[in-house]
């Protein structure tokens, strides 16, 4: 069994980043600037904003991070959004989710310049990318990509089960599994809640992408033999043992699924550290699109 190292990857992927950034600046063109808003948020979102603000730090991206209340008005952050768009020194910036329930989620995507939309959730990024058009990809799913690529797994012709469809990793998952390129051409089964016979159509998988949302969900006997498993779940769950009173695990039940299967990704260290760097490449090429 192979482990598909995010943490690792993300690491080579920053490197290389940082590489362009430093002939950017010898060239005297613009530091990438990346902003983030996140309002109230948890432990968790203010962990990955965090992790977010540290990678521009490494990769020599300027960055800046808006927190806001939680009991901010829908209106307060649509102007906070507008000032990002017409601020020429941002060059992307990305609002994070989950947000407060008295702010709708759709009418903040839309509000974003698809040109700054470094998460690539604007609608007219998401067109682009079903188009197979140049675009900003949507960091997580992008990252999955990537992460197939350095890692050498074949993708063409396999069919790959995807289960989950929500519009940040599910979705856009399937399309880009399925898009004329490599990674891609991949035969593609999208499942979700009414999926019937949910575990006879993963048993069939040759790549098996969980974005469930549920804790081991996955289990071994949903799992062929040599698939490659990728699972993009994370979950905090209770553990005394630690000192943060929590651990951290995905929706596969890694210990035993892994005895099956030819790759798989770990929680932590896996899809999470590389939706960071594919956040990264997708600032950068904020900067070389312009
Ligand atoms: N707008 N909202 C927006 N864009 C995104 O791309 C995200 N996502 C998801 C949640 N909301 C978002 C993230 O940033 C998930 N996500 C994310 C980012 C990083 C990590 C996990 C999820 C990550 O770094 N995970 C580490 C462990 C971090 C910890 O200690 O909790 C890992 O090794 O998996």
């Amino acid at each position: 069994m192979v482990l598909l190292d995010g943490k690792k990857t993300a690491q080579d992927i920053q490197l290389e980043i940082a590489e362009k950034v430093k002939c950017l600046k010898a060239d005297g063109k613009k530091t990438p600037h990346l902003a983030a808003i996140l309002v109230g948020g948890d432990g968790a979102s203010l962990t990955y904003v965090n992790a977010k603000v540290k990678a521009c730090e490494k990769v020599g991206f300027e960055s800046t991070l808006v927190h806001i209340d939680a009991t901010t008005s829908e209106e307060d952050l649509l102007n906070k959004i507008d000032e990002l768009n017409n601020d020429d020194a941002i060059d992307g910036f990305i609002v994070q989710l989950p947000l407060p329930k008295h702010i709708d989620e759709a009418k903040v995507t839309l509000a974003v310049s698809p040109r700054k939309d470094v998460d690539g959730f604007h609608p007219e990024n998401i067109g682009k990318m079903c188009l197979n058009l140049p675009t900003f990809l949507p960091a997580t799913p992008n990252g999955v990509l990537e992460m197939l690529k350095r890692y050498n797994i074949e993708t063409s012709g396999k069919h790959c089960v995807v289960i989950g469809r929500s519009h940040i990793v599910g979705s856009p998952m399937s399309i880009l599994m399925a898009r004329n390129g490599n990674p891609g051409n991949a035969t593609v089964t999208l499942t979700h809640s009414r999926t019937s016979n949910l575990k006879e159509i993963c048993a069939t998988a040759d790549i098996l992408i969980a974005a469930v949302g549920r804790p081991l969900f996955v289990t071994a006997d949903m799992v062929k033999e040599g698939a490659v498993v990728v699972d993009v779940g994370i979950h905090r769950v209770e553990d005394s043992s630690k000192k943060s009173g929590f651990k951290l695990i995905g929706d596969v039940d890694f210990a035993n699924v892994s005895e099956k299967c030819s790759h798989i990704s770990p929680v932590p260290g896996g899809v999470g550290p590389m939706t960071i760097a594919s956040l990264m490449m997708n600032t950068l090429s904020a900067i070389e699109l312009k």
